[in-house]
């Protein structure tokens, strides 16, 4: 079929030259068509093309189709090459994906199309605005360095009233925790108004910063229905008083739309822009065979240029999830280079500069050393925010599968559900993590400390029956 032809080059030579973005799928054709001819649809109409080969193609229209270049039929998987002048200028994530995982996801003829890994050329990585505010600016502005960063999700994630909102965050902050978030549905509910918390949040952050002498961080849903209220919600954080640093915007990406995250990066470019990613699991499972990898969801996050995006537990918490996902995903929106399930990416915008980071990359395992005034040569780092049914307990094992500390954590139940409440819930938290960087098992720890030797009782009869 001459149409499928002109999407497919399995000769293409180096498609790493800079021209394409590249992706790769899991990819079963249900129908009359076999994998390559499936692959060239995918490739056509995440293109140039569509169902038929039509009239009003040009030389130059071709030169703009994206090609399969490679096929692994033992593991049913497709490469494809997408020229990316094809993509909005002005660094737009929403097209990208309109493209590469838009209408194809639709397709009448496959019964397993992921796209499992994405890479991304220098030169585009020029294009976009990659993250502003960091995890380092945030530890600069805690104090807080060697460490994850400790922090909540308030609970009830619905119910309370502004102030009692307001003492629990107060409660948290003093018993040592360093960062709340507002659950992701905290808007402006007619039993806790969005003006009240805000300004509840900002008395209990005076009184908890006052009585500690520690720097505290709070992040704010700002996801609504339209633009000019998600900016008033800024405005307003923003206007309560709080200290530059103090505030992150949490916006639910998925819901809410890359429009409104990139819009955000935009804006506030000197606030932490907080991605949490209610509804991913829909194309993201394992299970399901259609949609994008937890892996591509988290590289557009960094390419869009959050601060940091959920990137899941690896299977220690509640939510579904493995080591093979989580953690490359982290590392790679983490790290300077890292490797994904198909593609080493590496976000420095200039290809030269990867032999000047090699002796930096050998030097430091984390990768993920950028001095501040080199960001116009790499896209900086992307926190991954680890959430989802963790507690005290299971601090160290997800340190070990992750292999580092630099991430944010954020504890709801296993914070709210201690037996001594969220004061004492905080503490054992600060102490679980103690233990860890002092290499003290928790069990040995707990003998003197006692808000943690709750905690492992606790959390370890109740997991039994839980999640
Ligand atoms: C977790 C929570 C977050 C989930 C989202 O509360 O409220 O919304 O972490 O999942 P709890 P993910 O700590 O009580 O379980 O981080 O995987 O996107
Ligand atoms: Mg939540």
């Amino acid at each position: 079929n001459p149409k499928q032809q002109g999407y497919v080059n399995l000769k293409l030579e180096n498609p790493a030259n800079g021209e394409y973005l590249l992706g790769v799928f899991h990819m079963v054709p249900e129908g009359r068509l076999n994998i390559l001819q499936t692959a060239a649809e995918v490739a056509a109409e995440s293109s140039t093309g569509t169902n038929f080969r039509v009239n009003t193609e040009t030389p130059f229209s071709k030169v703009m189709n994206a090609l399969v270049y490679k096929l692994d039929l033992e593991k049913d998987l497709v490469w494809i090459a997408y020229p990316w002048r094809l993509f909005d200028r002005g660094g737009n994530i929403q097209n990208i994906l309109t493209y590469i995982v838009g209408n194809i996801l639709g397709i009448k003829e496959i019964k397993a199309l992921k796209l499992l890994d994405v890479w991304f050329p220098p030169s585009m990585l020029e294009q976009y605005d990659g993250p502003s505010y960091t995890l380092d600016d945030m530890r600069k502005y805690l104090g807080v360095y060697g460490r994850p960063i400790l922090g909540t999700i308030i609970k009830p994630k619905m119910g309370l009233t502004s102030a009692e909102y307001a003492e629990v965050c107060y409660d948290f902050w003093v018993g040592g925790g360093d960062f709340v978030k507002n659950d992701e549905p905290q808007a402006n509910q007619d039993f806790c108004p969005y003006d009240k918390m805000v300004k509840h949040v900002k008395e209990a952050m005076d009184k908890a910063v006052k009585e500690t002498g520690k720097k505290k961080v709070h992040s704010f849903n700002v996801s609504a229905a339209d633009f000019d209220t998600m900016i008033g919600r800024c405005e307003m954080i923003i206007n309560a008083g709080f200290e530059p640093g103090s505030y992150a915007f949490l916006i639910d990406g998925i819901t809410a739309g890359w429009m409104a995250v990139q819009t955000l990066r935009r804006r506030y470019p000197g606030v932490f822009i907080h991605f949490h990613r209610a509804g991913h699991g829909a194309f993201t499972r394992p299970e399901n065979p259609i949609g994008f990898s937890v892996l591509v969801l988290s590289k557009f996050a960094r390419l869009a240029g959050t601060s940091g995006i959920h990137t899941g537990t690896a299977g220690v918490g509640k939510m579904k999830g493995t080591p093979e996902e989580d953690v490359v995903a982290a590392h790679g929106i983490l790290y300077l280079r890292s490797k994904g399930h198909f593609f080493e990416q590496s976000w420095t915008k200039i290809p030269d500069m990867d032999r000047d980071i090699e002796e930096l990359v050998s030097k430091d395992k984390a990768h993920g050393v950028i001095l501040e005034d080199d960001s116009w040569r790499a896209v900086r780092k992307c926190c991954p925010i680890v959430s989802g049914g963790l507690n005290p307990i299971r601090l160290k094992p997800f340190i070990d599968v992750m292999g580092n500390v630099d991430f944010i954590t954020t504890m709801g139940s296993g914070v709210h559900a201690h037996p001594g409440g969220t004061r004492v819930g905080a503490m054992s938290l600060v102490q679980a993590c103690e233990a860890y960087l002092k290499g003290i098992d928790i069990n040995e720890y707990a003998k003197d400390h006692k808000e943690l030797a709750q905690a492992i009782d606790y959390f370890s009869r109740a997991s039994k029956d839980a999640m």
